[in-house]
């Protein structure tokens, strides 16, 4: 296949070659030379502006990208994931969290069977359980109302909808509090249910597989808090629902079946929150809501599907992101929502994308010889301005960043939502142009400064600028807009994947460290001292052995 000499291709070469012919290139002058440069470099679609032009990039440069789609034969891999094939070739199963947001009418088909009737039926069983809590109608076992649910997942099972219900506070119904625990520190459930009242509480026990080790622990110790306070194991039928696609293994904790959600292999954990995963966004916003999120995903999905690749948003950043990755040579990419409510948007991402493509084994079992992945990170604007733009601006390596922001705030005439604006265009803007030593001499001089201060400050004063950004803006924060923002990048995600010749729907890569867990976990209890490993994994054992029980 093509694909399996992706770094020897005719295309992969013109773009090494473009990329030193345009490496002197100044963003800046590109602005001042081309007055489109903005219209030809920007996409609007429905609610969303998608601003591109804040990039080291020429219309060739996008001429190459889009080659490097077609090459990668991307129409045909979209194509096949849509369908239901089994892309997710190493655990041989299809990729259809686009089925959970399906709202074509049109059949979504697996191994013969037509899905869509399945995934219905599971979201009227999300319905019913979210309509009965947010209304009263269920009782918790002492026929109080509940007032507070704990979601217990972790990773997929967690980051989506913890994410996704933060985002939505706006929506959130006022005498129905969700919370979120996932890390196996007990310190993580007992801080949250400390103030909690077990007789209102409702426990979501979300995992996938029902064997997580850190799930399955939180789960115990939750059904431990409960019944030490309410002394009837009837109460746990009241108290928890469970989210899997394994309903023997939550029968066997003794969740009732009635009280279990199910799902399927077809839909990977970092991409389950369209499913049952998300019963608390649910609970949180309201079903309507959450069906919101799932059509302004479907909307995303339909744009992806048939805009052509040049006018196809999730193509375009996905491309771009390549650019920078196997061209440029930047190693790290920053999400930088200027949303507090999208605060935990990077933390979500950095799953999405890093558990997606961070591989260095192509689909055939081969080596790859060009980078994958880049490192995700970010955190919500202004707070990162006064903490890390120092190196995004000064710093020796190029950071790529996607800036985020609604251009409508939550409240209205909103002072705040309009200084938080001026700051994302403000950065963006500083970026691209910087300082040059000129201005920064000008600048001094105007502030009264002699030759000899301004000889010793100017270097310090001086910003490259030609440092690149794309500017994501959508009208508000709402449900729709947030789930057409997220299948945005799990699309990006993909194509970045398709051209890698990677498959982004497995991660192998977490597997070795839960195996040594498993093997370590005992020993931490062993009356002898731990051998047996290397002197490091010994001695730390060891350490922990004595101290832990001093
Ligand atoms: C996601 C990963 C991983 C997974 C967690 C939780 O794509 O597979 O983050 O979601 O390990 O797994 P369970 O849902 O099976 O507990």
């Amino acid at each position: 296949m093509a694909l399996d000499q992706l770094a020897q291709s005719s295309i992969w070469k013109a773009l090494k070659k473009h990329q030193r012919d345009i490496s002197d290139l100044q963003m800046r002058n590109l602005f001042a030379e081309n007055p489109q440069r903005f219209d030809e470099f920007s996409l609007q679609w429905g609610d969303f502006l998608l601003d591109y032009s804040k990039n080291c990039i020429q219309s060739a440069t996008m001429t190459l990208l889009f080659e490097l789609a077609r090459h990668a034969e991307l129409d045909s891999c979209r194509d096949a994931m849509f369908h239901g094939e089994a892309i997710n070739s190493t655990e041989g199963r299809a990729v259809l969290h686009t089925a959970l947001r399906n709202q074509s009418g049109k059949p979504v088909v697996v191994d013969g069977k037509d899905v869509m009737p399945d995934v219905n039926h599971e979201l009227d069983k999300m319905r019913q359980i979210s309509d009965d809590i947010r209304s009263g109608r269920w009782l918790g076992h002492t026929g109080k109302r509940i007032s507070d649910v704990v979601n217990i997942g972790i990773g997929g099972s967690d980051l989506g909808p913890a994410m996704v219900t933060g985002a939505l506070k706006a929506y959130h119904q006022r005498d129905l509090n969700v919370h979120f625990v996932s890390n196996v520190d007990s310190a993580h459930l007992l801080d949250t249910v400390a103030s909690l009242d077990p007789e209102r509480v409702l426990f979501i026990i979300v995992s996938k597989t029902f064997t997580t080790q850190e799930t399955m622990a939180n789960a115990q110790s939750a059904r431990r808090w409960l019944l030490q306070h309410i002394n009837d194991t009837a109460a746990v039928a009241k108290h928890f629902v469970a989210v899997s696609t394994n309903a023997n293994a939550v029968l066997e904790f003794g969740i009732a079946r009635d009280n279990i959600l199910g799902f399927w292999d077809w839909v990977g954990g970092r991409y389950s929150l369209w499913s049952t995963v998300g019963l608390p966004i649910a609970l949180a916003i309201g079903i309507e809501n959450f069906e919101g999120l799932l059509r302004g995903a479907y909307q995303m999905d339909e744009h992806f599907r048939t805009a052509p690749l040049e006018q196809n948003m999730p193509v375009i950043l996905a491309l771009l992101g390549i650019w920078y990755r196997n061209f440029v040579g930047a190693s790290s990419y920053a999400v930088l929502p200027y949303s507090q409510r999208l605060n935990r948007l990077s933390a979500y991402l950095q799953q999405l994308d890093m558990e997606s493509n961070g591989k260095s084994t192509r689909k055939n079992g081969e080596p790859v010889d060009y980078d994958t992945g880049p490192i995700i990170w970010g955190e919500p604007g202004t707070n990162g301005q006064h903490a890390f733009y120092q190196l995004i601006h000064q710093g020796t390596e190029i950071i790529p960043c996607d800036f985020l922001i609604a251009a409508q705030g939550d409240q209205p005439n909103d002072e705040h939502h309009d200084i938080l604006t001026a700051n994302f265009i403000a950065q963006t803007e500083a970026l691209m142009r910087g300082k040059t030593e000129a201005e920064a001499r000008a600048e001094l001089l105007a502030a009264d400064m002699d030759v000899e201060q301004q000889d010793q400050l100017a270097p310090h004063k001086v910003f490259p600028g030609n440092r690149p950004s794309n500017s994501i803006l959508f009208r508000k924060l709402t449900p729709e807009t947030l789930g057409s923002l997220i299948a945005l990048y799990e699309h990006k995600v993909f194509v970045q994947g398709v051209i890698w010749n990677i498959n982004s729907f497995d991660q192998w890569g977490v597997e070795l460290g839960k195996q040594l867990a498993g093997v370590i976990l005992p020993k931490l209890k062993q009356a002898e001292p731990v051998t047996g490993h290397d002197a490091s994994t010994n001695g730390l054992a060891n350490w922990v052995r004595e101290m832990g029980s001093s």
